[in-house]
């Protein structure tokens, strides 16, 4: 293969489980084969349906608590389980994730606290988390920006030897933006080991792919920064997890950054604050929900002998635990003190702000 082969992503998106659940005839194709791209071990597979299992019983909990007022607002990513978990279950000790508001799926497959990671959704605080301890960037809502984070950190860890990689999540729409170029770019100048895995779930809110892009794959955005891209079907976890291998190792071992496009779908509003029906119709979702990630390698799964109804039911009964103490968790008023509105604006506080901090310690004072 010359170079630039090396860097195109295949012809067709990458799939190993037809929508139906069984195996594609055949195998992924040749393409697919001559990149590398291998099927998991059972055993990584059922690791990947019990995530995504839990990890959309967390989604739907999260979806709720925006109803009962305990969440402020909750960007779901059902339908997008396997781009959520695949890549994070990749992940190795020194790595870092960089997560986009829509991610807080892939967060809790990380293990962080609920409690912390919701704290910024709730409207308490700007990250509830650590992101050194946890080696997590915070939810991004300014678009794209994660993805000069990402490729800052991953070149870091470069020069600091730690031997990490960088996993940047981002949006279809957001790489139509500056910074999407410029952590592209600069992850592939500096050969940055950083893992981009665009979920194009066909909507930037209300703007269709069609009205975002001409490239026939958002992956072919990839290739024109020299950074070795692919396009994966984006619901079949098995292509997702097996493309994940190959990009982690493909920036662990020195070939610099890896751009994964996943083509799948948000089957819920772009927000709680949001209506969809005014812009896509329910036949379109049908479509979708019929593709449905978790169906699919589950129908597989059990087809082989890899879990029975009992594991699934076990399953189910630790996302009802999970979602019983995620309740309990945000039933809890957090203790805030309103004075920290005026932290961190400024180094140094503008005397409008000073005189806006004296109205509230003054109401403050009155209570
Ligand atoms: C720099 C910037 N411009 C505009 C917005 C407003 N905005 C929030 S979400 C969004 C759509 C993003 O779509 P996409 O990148 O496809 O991600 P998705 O929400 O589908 O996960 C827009 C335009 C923003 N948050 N940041």
């Amino acid at each position: 293969m010359t170079d630039v082969q090396q860097l195109l992503p295949c012809s067709e998106p990458v799939r190993f489980l037809e929508p139906t659940g069984t195996l594609v005839a055949g195998g992924p194709g040749e393409e697919a084969s001559a990149r590398g791209y291998a099927m998991p071990e059972p055993e990584a597979l059922v690791e990947v349906w019990r995530n995504m299992v839990l990890g959309r019983r967390f989604d739907a909990q999260a979806t709720a608590l925006t109803k009962q007022g305990r969440l402020a607002v909750y960007p779901s990513s059902r339908g997008q389980d396997a781009c959520q978990v695949a890549p994070v279950l990749t992940m190795t000790g020194p790595d870092w994730l960089f997560p986009t508001y829509r991610d807080s799926m892939a967060l809790f497959v990380r293990g962080l606290n609920p409690a912390e990671s919701m704290a910024q959704l709730r409207g308490n605080w700007h990250s509830g988390y650590d992101p050194k301890a946890t080696q997590t960037g915070p939810q991004t809502t300014p678009l794209a920006t994660q993805a000069l984070h990402a490729a800052g950190a991953a070149y870091g860890m470069v020069r600091r030897g730690t031997g990490g990689v960088a996993l940047c999540y981002i949006g279809d729409g957001a790489t139509s933006e500056g910074d999407f170029h410029e952590g592209m770019n600069f992850a592939a100048v500096f050969n940055a080991p950083t893992v981009f895995v665009v979920q194009n779930n066909k909507y930037a809110i209300s703007v269709p792919l069609a009205k975002q892009t001409k490239a026939p794959s958002l992956a072919y955005k990839g290739v024109g920064y020299g950074v070795r891209s692919e396009q994966v079907d984006g619901n079949d976890p098995i292509a997702m997890l097996a493309v994940s291998r190959a990009a982690f190792e493909h920036a662990r071992s020195g070939g610099g950054p890896f751009l994964i496009e996943a083509h799948t779908y948000r089957m819920e509003a772009h927000t709680n604050a949001d209506d969809a029906t005014r812009y896509r119709s329910s036949d379109e979702v049908d479509e979708w929900v019929g593709r449905d990630p978790i169906v699919r390698l589950q129908t597989w799964l059990l087809a082989e002998g890899h879990i029975e109804d009992a594991t699934v039911e076990e399953v189910r009964a630790e996302g009802e635990e999970i979602a019983a103490r995620i309740r309990s968790i945000m039933n809890e008023d957090a203790v805030l003190d309103p004075m920290e509105l005026f932290e961190h604006v400024y180094a140094e506080p503008t005397p409008q702000l000073r005189e806006q901090a004296a109205m509230v310690a003054a109401e403050e004072a009155l209570r």
